[in-house]
C-alpha cells in the first residue's frame, strides 16, 4: 500500500518564483508541488502537499498527521528559527520527518543558522533549491521501506 507523505511549507513561501529568485529560486510553490507529485508516483508515495501563513494551523496539520500520514516533509520557514511550538508537535507525532530548506541556512544570517525542527528531524537537507523536496522523498522511501 502506498505511503502518505504530508509536505508542509511555512509562511511566505506562497511567494516564491515572484522575488528574490537569486536567494530561493525561480521555481513557484505550484512548480515544487507538481514536481513532488510526479516524483512521489514513481517511489509509491502519495504526496499531501500544503501551505500556511498561520503558526497554530501548522502546529495543527503537525498534529493531526499521526492519524493520517506516515511522515512529513517541513520547509517551516521563518518558523524554522522561532518556533518550539512546531518543535513540539514535530517531537509529538513520532514519526520520520525530513527538513528542507531552498538556501543553505548556514551560509546566510546568524539568526537563520539556528534551527528549532532539527532537533525533531530524521534528517535535513538545504541550499540544494527544489530539488531538497524530491532528495527528501528518495530518503523517506528508503526510511519507510526499512
Ligand atoms: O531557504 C529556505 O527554504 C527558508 O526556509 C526560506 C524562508 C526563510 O525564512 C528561512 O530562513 C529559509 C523564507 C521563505 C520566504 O520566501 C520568499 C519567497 C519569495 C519572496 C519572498 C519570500
Amino acid at each position: 500500500m502506498s505511503k502518505n507523505i504530508l509536505i508542509i511549507n511555512g509562511p511566505n513561501l506562497n511567494m516564491l518564483g515572484t522575488r528574490q529568485p537569486e536567494v530561493y529560486g525561480s521555481d513557484t510553490l505550484a512548480d515544487i508541488e507538481a514536481m513532488c507529485s510526479d516524483h512521489g508516483q514513481g517511489l509509491s508515495l502519495s504526496i499531501d502537499f500544503r501551505q500556511t501563513n498561520d503558526e497554530g494551523e501548522m502546529v495543527t496539520w503537525i498534529q493531526e498527521s499521526r492519524a493520517t500520514h506516515d511522515a512529513i516533509i517541513i520547509n517551516a520557514a521563518a518558523y524554522t528559527h522561532t518556533s518550539v511550538a512546531v518543535l513540539d508537535a514535530l517531537l509529538a507525532v513520532e514519526m520520520p520527518v525530513i527538513e528542507v530548506h531552498l538556501s543553505n541556512i548556514h551560509q546566510r544570517e546568524e539568526f537563520r543558522q539556528h534551527s528549532y525542527v532539527a532537533k525533531a528531524a530524521t534528517g535535513m537537507i538545504c541550499g540544494l533549491g527544489a530539488q531538497g523536496y524530491t532528495l527528501a522523498l528518495d530518503a523517506l522511501a528508503n526510511c519507510l521501506d526499512s
